[in-house]
């Protein structure tokens, strides 16, 4: 028999009170697991912030990956439409008959308890603990609360004296409205999300991160106005690039976009990079270099030997000058397409794979496979490009960046997980 905590919530976001609670949970009841449930479309609530559930469901995931005892349950939201916790507590209860269940909630949902569908049914199925301030321990209104329920339901009751924790997601939420106030508030979001969420966030741009951020603001294009955006470089780029690149182009558009899709990025960011990131391809190895020298723009020894590489940077450039992109992210995914980095960030990984597996590809080895293994295990295809790539270049006698290399060292220590 295993004791195992719930701690059910909506999650948006998951910040560390709730993983406080879910560990002073596991310490005081002695506990053998504790499962975090975000629930699916919460009945009552209209979900701010407009992160899905599946958002919401990874950033618990995050959470809670270096915590050995707590992992995330998924029924509630592989669900579509409503679920109550009775369904989903009675289920988990008939598909662990043997352990003991105790299902956490807050001392405020404690005396909506008696109005929840089937309060006797969660209490039939499972322990309730109810998480209390430690400094009015348990209030009069709770006590009475407590009594009547055990009366009414038969309910078993136990109490979790907690520290009161001044953290809400709502106030996560506004910290996070815009690219701005997410900077104003840096050191307070450090403090009450764990590292791995803050990280999520970011890569993923929930919230307000880096909203309206992909368009100089000397052009006059509403950030917003993806169709004209998505028209007007389209318009430029058919007339600087060969019809084969052009093609190219847009497949890895609508690749990336598609990527950005599956994996939970804005596709109309995606999507701008796809379209940019070879527009410097009209020049050739040596206007490439010219061009490189008169900007300024870096060459490094391998861009020395094999100055093609340089329309990755020079590309980047123009995006910027050329084509008034703003957003750091899509230079920079632009600027490190060709060979990756360490580390890379989810739109250079997506523009690095759309790159390699637009639909108009068709010479590479493995493409069929990493084209599938790219929207179940995005980590994985990158590592087989980047092997492939390496394996190309060694059979065509062409030197190798190092940077190739060590990406590709990278995604094999860190591919699964
Ligand atoms: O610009 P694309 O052709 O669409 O694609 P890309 O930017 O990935 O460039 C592909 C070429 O770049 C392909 O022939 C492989 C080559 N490449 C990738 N990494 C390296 C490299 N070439 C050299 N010399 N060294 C590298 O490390
Ligand atoms: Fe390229
Ligand atoms: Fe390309």
């Amino acid at each position: 028999m295993k004791r195992i905590g719930i701690l059910g919530g909506t999650f948006n976001p998951v910040h560390n009170g709730h993983l406080y609670i879910a560990a002073e949970a596991y310490r005081q009841l002695q506990l053998d697991e504790v499962w975090v449930m975000p629930d699916g479309i919460p009945p009552h609530k209209d979900l701010k912030g407009s992160v899905t559930r599946f958002e919401r469901s990874a950033m618990c995931q995050a959470a809670v990956r270096s915590i050995p005892y707590m992992r995330v349950i998924d029924n509630e939201i592989k669900t579509d439409g409503k679920s109550y916790s009775y369904q989903t507590l009675t289920r988990l209860k008939k598909e662990h008959p043997d352990d003991k269940l105790y299902f956490i909630i807050g001392e405020d949902s404690l005396d909506k308890f008696s109005s929840w569908v089937h309060p006797e049914i969660i209490a039939r199925a499972v322990t309730l603990v109810v998480a209390v301030r430690h400094d009015d321990d348990v209030t009069y209104d709770a006590a009475s609360v407590i009594r009547v329920l055990k009366e009414r339901f038969d309910a078993e009751i136990r109490l979790l004296s907690t520290d009161y924790m001044d953290i809400s997601s709502s106030e996560i939420r506004e910290l996070l409205t815009s690219d701005d106030a997410y900077h104003r508030n840096a050191d307070r979001l450090k403090i009450v999300l764990p590292a791995a969420v803050l990280k999520y966030i970011r890569d993923h741009r929930l919230y307000g991160f880096m909203k309206g951020n992909v368009m100089s603001p000397k052009e006059d294009i509403a950030p917003s106005d993806f169709p004209k955006l998505k028209s007007d470089i389209e318009k430029k780029l058919v007339k600087k690039l060969k019809p084969s690149r052009y093609t190219h182009t847009i497949g890895v558009a609508y690749t990336a976009a598609s990527l950005a899709m599956a994996h939970g990025f804005p596709m109309d960011v995606a999507f701008i990079a796809g379209l940019l990131h070879d527009c410097a391809k009209y020049m050739s190895p040596d206007e490439l270099h010219d061009f490189c020298l008169k900007k300024n723009i870096q060459i490094s020894p391998a861009e020395e030997k094999s100055p093609q590489l340089l329309h990755a940077k020079a590309g980047a450039y123009l995006a910027e000058n050329e084509y008034g992109i703003k957003d750091p992210e899509i230079l920079h995914a632009i600027t490190v397409h060709t060979t990756g980095m360490p580390g890379m960030s989810l739109l250079d990984e997506i523009l690095f794979t759309a790159d390699y597996i637009e639909p108009n590809r068709d010479k590479a080895k493995r493409l069929t496979e990493i084209r599938q293994c790219a929207f179940k295990d995005f980590h994985l295809a990158i590592l087989m490009i980047l092997s492939d790539t390496i394996d190309y270049l060694k059979q065509t006698g062409k030197d190798i960046d190092e940077t190739t290399y060590k990406t590709y060292e990278y995604y094999k220590e860190n591919s699964n997980g």
